[in-house]
């Protein structure tokens, strides 16, 4: 920490530049240890804000200046000055030409911004503020300009020279060198800007756009990964062809490239022309990628894909408005994944990521709105709040306007915004107008925090045949003064005896109804919402498709959820009926425990999983899901004082209780769904995710019989899917099956990056009581690199999140383990430190003793002298909070 107390900036201290950049030509003489970069930038005075005399403050950290000129006349000290964040030209006029060079230090860039190496390669990450590390400049992305990129490098080093745009020209330089100029067309904000100087090969393909244009695809990765990329660029070209369909929206550039590199920060980052990706978001094979790695590849790429209209067409004014591209690209890149797989499943997945950690971030210490009011490390901010409930909102509008309305929205949005810095207002009032609905007390889910609770009674009158829904909605505990209520859409349904929906007559209430189902409008406190003609009493089917990010609070039997669960046409719901169950039981048990009374599964939630189990009609991804119980993390969230031991062993005695009444039947379904051919299609992942549920279940009880089936999908499963399941359960099963197949599994795969991290990240996330110990030991081993952030997400990030009883060791070691590392990685790589303090976030809601040491960690963290901003704004919200 420079400053012992970093200060924070506010979004209402945001103020237009003082200049604009139109245009920008770069040159980068490129060597590891040291790259020059020399800049000329066309500068213009924003005559709105700024008059004659006015300086011009360049920001720039960690660049070495050699030289600075105006229109050619180089200046010297007084007429500029710099300091660790900014160079400031004094007298400058209206409009001219600056010039700077200045040096950089790739190789030892360990914190993976601005340029930097990994592995061989030279790459750059600029978003949020990375390129002031590679040049002087209004690092904003408000101001956009015109880029000419030159790249000379020593070809035999780096025969592959990449940045945005098209390459304009290429040819060797009498010194040996090679020299390739890109130009981008299209204004940009720096963060979107990207060079990368490699060895490596590129797997092409085409894309024809709707207009008839041929797109080249450039997909460039390692020599041996070449033929690891066919799933990388099918999903490309399936992405390309989708948001064509779906929002009109076409390519604009003549090449699209992607280039893998193994050490990212995160996942995947949109530059123009040029994605610059996470290697485990590009490369699969069936024998080292899992289903899920499959379809999270597909996600991630079309995610950046269609920022080249929900970010880079039209960006955002300001950090503060990060939501206005994420949240938007989220929604987006969840309805693409669902229309190629299954919209129920992929929506069920959402929610769940939404309920495990956005709920757990909204009601913690570091909670924020989608658009935060302040931020000390913008870097921090790249959350599951702003992405993922960010697309909540984006969805509820989309809900609310139906999907018609929702288009025209976004074809306003960017006919009106089309190379345009904007705000998230911008986006709300381009819906607004287009699909002619007032959304002012809407965007009150951009300013508000926290999980809204919606409180629902039900009344039914027989003798008029009226059924009542009494909607009331409460602030969350967490609330920040003065909390207004929102407006909420809440998707219903009635279900009759039958099973079957009744269908709706709304005679009093504000609701949209499209065929059986009815989207609430609750605004106020209380609302009651009338349906006519229900002559017998209904079982209502509430918060259909998660329509809301909400918490709902309503009292049903065990009898009503399992009846939701058997036939509730929505598929979500029916998914949700079940986990409320399952949540209850467990809850139960908890309590049960702790009054020392003996633990007994209710009858009636063994019998709704034998109906789940025995149910034909839905598919393996579905049943897979239906039968999984809630995470303890979302458990933990409905207690005010957090009972770990008793969640973890209720949640454990239900699956092995399960697992030995429904023996038989799990074994069938995995004896169904397994053996028959590999194939990446939609019906052979079904059958392993229903087949690996069931085994997941069995291997709990030890038996020899179902042990040993996990052993042979691990020796002879052809497919890391089944092979990393297997392995799993052969861990978490008791005894040591786990031995052998841990070192096969190493002995064969330790040298490749990407599956030896998953060798760390299932030790990490076992069950077993070892856990802890096998994570310390694993923290020394030759493989593990804190240089590397996938091998750290493995390792810690899976440890901490995923097992919340070992993490959460009483003697407080688990913690230490974490704290330990936060403060090495620390010194190496902030955003990645930081990113590991959020497991620290819960420590009120703890029980003694791990409260205190989860406190007395945090506070080791934050006395520590020279922290990073990004780890010391997490580390003391949690610690004061
Ligand atoms: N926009 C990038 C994330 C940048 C994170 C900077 N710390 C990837 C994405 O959301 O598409
Ligand atoms: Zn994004």
């Amino acid at each position: 920490m420079k400053d012992p107390r970093p200060q924070p900036i506010h979004r209402r201290d945001y103020r237009p530049p003082e200049y604009w950049i139109d245009a920008v030509d770069l040159e980068f003489e490129l060597g590891e240890a040291v790259t020059r970069v020399s800049a000329t930038l066309q500068v213009r005075r924003n005559d709105a804000v700024a008059g004659p005399g006015t300086p011009l403050r360049l920001d720039g950290e960690k660049l070495r200046l050699l030289s600075v000129a105006v229109d050619g006349r180089e200046l010297a000290p007084p007429a500029y000055h710099i300091d660790a964040e900014a160079l400031v030209v004094k007298d400058v006029p209206a409009a001219f030409e600056l010039s700077t060079e200045v040096e950089i230090e790739p190789a030892l860039n360990t914190e993976l911004t601005g340029l930097y190496k990994s592995g061989d390669s030279l790459c750059t990450q600029c978003e949020a503020e990375g390129f002031r590390r590679i040049t002087y400049f209004l690092d904003r992305p408000d101001v956009m300009a015109r880029y000419t990129t030159t790249i000379i490098a020593d070809p035999k080093r780096w025969p592959v020279l990449l940045s945005n745009g098209n390459r304009v020209e290429e040819r060797d330089l009498d010194d040996g060198r090679k020299l390739v100029r890109w130009q981008d067309p299209f204004p940009k904000p720096s963060y979107l800007f990207a060079l990368v100087a490699a060895d490596l090969r590129c797997r092409a393909g085409t894309f024809r756009t709707r207009s008839g244009r041929d797109v080249k695809l450039e997909i460039w990765v390692e020599p041996t990964n070449v033929d690891a990329c066919d799933h990388a660029l099918r999903s490309l070209q399936r992405a390309m062809k989708w948001d064509e369909d779906t929002f009109g929206l076409e390519y604009d550039l003549d090449l699209y490239m992607i280039v893998a590199v193994s050490d990212f920060n995160m996942a995947a980052m949109e530059n123009k022309g040029l994605n610059v990706f996470n290697a485990k978001y590009v490369l699969a094979r069936p024998e080292t990628a899992t289903d899920d790695d499959y379809e999270d590849i597909e996600g991630v790429i079309a995610h950046e894909y269609f920022h080249n209209w929900t970010g880079n067409r039209v960006t955002c004014r300001d950090w503060f408005q990060l939501t206005l591209k994420e949240g938007l690209t989220v929604f987006r890149d969840e309805q693409f994944t669902a229309d190629m797989t299954s919209p129920a499943v992929k929506r069920i997945h959402d929610v769940t990521t939404l309920r495990t950690a956005q709920f757990a971030e909204d009601q913690s210490p570091t909670a924020h709105p989608i658009r935060p009011d302040s931020y000390i490390e913008m870097n921090n901010f790249y959350t599951v709040t702003v992405y993922n409930k960010g697309a909540e909102v984006v969805r509820m509008i989309h809900t609310l306007l139906g999907a018609d309305g929702f288009r025209r929205g976004m074809d306003t949005y960017i006919a009106r915004h089309d190379g345009q810095a904007v705000t998230c207002d911008d986006f709300v009032a381009a819906m607004a107008d287009a699909g002619n609905a007032d959304l002012g007390q809407f965007s009150r889910w951009y300013e508000q925090h926290g999980t809204p609770i919606v409180e629902v009674a039900a009344e039914h009158d027989a003798v008029a045949g009226r059924y009542t829904l009494v909607l009331r909605q409460r602030a969350p505990l967490n609330a920040a003064p003065g909390w207004q209520p929102m407006h909420i859409p809440v998707a219903i349904g009635l279900l009759g005896r039958d099973g079957r929906d009744v269908p709706l007559t709304v005679e009093k209430g504000d609701a949209i109804v499209r065929g059986t189902t009815a989207v609430l409008h609750l605004r106020e406190p209380e609302q009651r919402f009338v349906f006519a003609g229900v002559s017998e009493p209904p079982t209502p089917s509430l918060l259909r498709g998660f329509s809301a990010p909400v918490k709902l609070r309503f009292d049903r039997t065990p009898e009503e959820l399992a009846f939701l669960m058997a036939h509730d046409a929505d598929a979500v719901s029916r998914w949700d009926a079940a986990h409320s169950l399952g949540e209850a039981i467990i809850s139960g048990l908890v309590a049960d425990r702790r009054a020392g009374r003996d633990l007994m599964l209710d009858p009636r939630f063994s019998a709704a999983f034998a109906r789940v189990l025995a149910d034909d009609a839905i598919d393996g991804s579905l049943r897979a899901l239906m039968m999984a119980l809630p995470d303890e993390r979302v458990i933990a969230q409905h207690a005010d004082v957090v009972d770990v031991d008793g969640i973890h062993e209720a949640r454990q005695f239900v699956i092995r209780t399960l697992a030995r009444e429904h023996g038989a039947a799990l074994r069938e379904l995995y004896r169904r769904h397994h053996g028959g051919g590999y194939s990446i299609e939609r019906p052979g992942i079904d059958g392993r995710r229903a087949k690996n549920a069931a085994l997941r279940y069995l291997v709990t009880t030890g038996e020899a019989d179902d042990v040993a089936l996990a052993r042979a999908q691990f020796d002879h499963g052809g497919n890391m899917t089944d092979v990393q399941a297997a392995l799993q359960c052969l861990l978490d099963a008791p005894g040591d099956f786990h031995v052998e197949p841990l070192a096969a599994f190493y002995r064969r795969w330790h040298h490749d990056p990407l599956v030896l991290d998953k060798w760390f990240a299932v030790q990490a996330a076992s069950v077993r009581p070892d856990t802890l110990a096998r994570v310390t030991a694993l923290r020394q081993h030759p493989d593990f690199h804190l240089r590397n952030p996938n091998r750290v997400r493995a390792l810690l990030g899976t440890f901490s999140v995923r097992t919340q009883l070992r993490f959460n060791n009483a003697s407080g070691a688990g913690y230490r383990l974490l704290a330990d590392a936060v403060l090495e990685l620390d010194a190496l790589n902030p955003q990645a430190a930081a990113r590991l303090v959020g497991a620290f976030a819960s420590w009120q809601r703890l029980q003694a003793p791990r409260r205190d040491a989860m406190r007395a960690e945090l506070a080791r963290i934050v006395a520590r002298p020279n922290l990073s901003k990004d780890v010391y704004e997490l580390a003391s919200k949690s610690l004061s909070a």
